[in-house]
């Protein structure tokens, strides 16, 4: 059976509203935190791969950003790299949450699945909030918009029935090369994901508009003795109002973001680190181009 001995391989996309929990799912799947989660909407900025190898297959997983209405120009950055996906994967998963209900947000979505050559996959997630007996009715809801290929309940946050969803993306991949090397497991570098493990911690212990107005850069991580690496990090933010929240009384809250933050930095790293803040004002950079640029929310083309 030559068939079987062949590699096999393709690129997956998880798409849907925001807070559903694609990048819940994306780390439950690789068995390793590469993409930050928080329980506020449009926690995910841009694009993230999650490389999934075994000695068969390579799935590669774009988590993204979700979909939503924008209101400044780093949503519409995020909608579009969500939706850029569309027609450059070999499966598309798009993830409901089923304790909601359908909404405008879902039928937005699911217009743009139409057109859609690759498979496309229901995914519905946080069947652990949800009695079995409301699955069906909202599976034929589902079903009446879209055509869908597979339809796969799921639990991202236990991991229930994702060995399945795992199983049954196999079954469609077809021959192809291995695109990334056995032992790496996203496409962007170790700097990327320190800035958003920062900015994780700020969606952690931050509220309404804060979490929206922060962006985090690297600026730099260097090995220092002992075994230990220096990470200094900036936390810029839109208003020089928001600099007290950010810092908090006699700093405290910018110390429990860095201790939070470090204790994954140290794991994402495996060595220990210590870890230098700053907070910086940079007024509406969500709307403005350069800033955007600066920090990684730049449109392609
Ligand atoms: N109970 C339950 N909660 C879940 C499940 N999956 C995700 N969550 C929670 O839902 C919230 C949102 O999860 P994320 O993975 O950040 O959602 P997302 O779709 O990536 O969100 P955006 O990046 O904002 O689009 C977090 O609080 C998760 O812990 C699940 O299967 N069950
Ligand atoms: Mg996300």
């Amino acid at each position: 059976m030559m068939n079987e001995s062949n590699f096999r391989s393709g690129f997956v996309s998880i798409i849907g509203r925001p807070n559903v929990g694609k990048s819940t799912l994306m780390n439950r799947i690789i068995g390793e935190k590469i993409t930050i989660v928080s329980d506020k909407a449009q926690t995910t900025r841009n694009r993230v791969e999650g490389i999934h190898t075994t000695d068969k297959e390579q799935i590669v997983f774009i988590d993204t950003p979700g979909i939503h209405k924008p209101k400044h120009q780093l949503g519409q950055y995020m909608v579009q790299s969500a939706l850029s996906t569309l027609n450059e994967v070999d499966i598309v998963l798009f993830m409901i949450n089923v304790s909601e209900k359908m909404g405008p947000g879902d039928r937005f979505i699911m217009e743009r699945l139409k057109d859609i050559k690759s498979p496309v996959f229901l995914v519905m997630n946080q069947i652990d909030k949800v009695h079995p007996d409301e699955l069906l009715p909202m599976i034929e809801a589902y079903q009446a918009e879209v055509e869908f290929d597979e339809v796969i309940p799921v639990s991202a946050l236990d991991g229930n029935n994702v060995d399945r969803l795992l199983e049954v993306i196999s079954g469609y991949l077809k021959e192809g090369p291995q695109y990334y090397p056995t032992d790496q497991i996203s496409d962007h570098p170790e700097y990327f994901i320190v800035q958003e493990f920062i900015r994780e911690k700020v969606l952690e212990l931050t509220r309404e508009e804060i979490p929206h107005s922060v962006a985090v850069k690297t600026e730099s991580m260097e090995k220092i003795e002992n075994d230990m690496i220096e990470v200094q990090a900036t936390i810029f933010i839109e208003r020089s109002s928001q600099k007290g929240i950010i810092i908090g009384k006699r700093g405290s809250m910018l110390k429990e973001i860095g201790t939070r933050a470090r204790k994954d930095i140290e794991n994402l790293l495996g060595s220990k680190v210590y870890l230098e803040l700053w907070v910086k004002v940079k007024d509406d950079w969500r709307n403005t181009p350069y800033d955007l640029g600066s920090f990684g929310y730049q449109k392609e083309d």
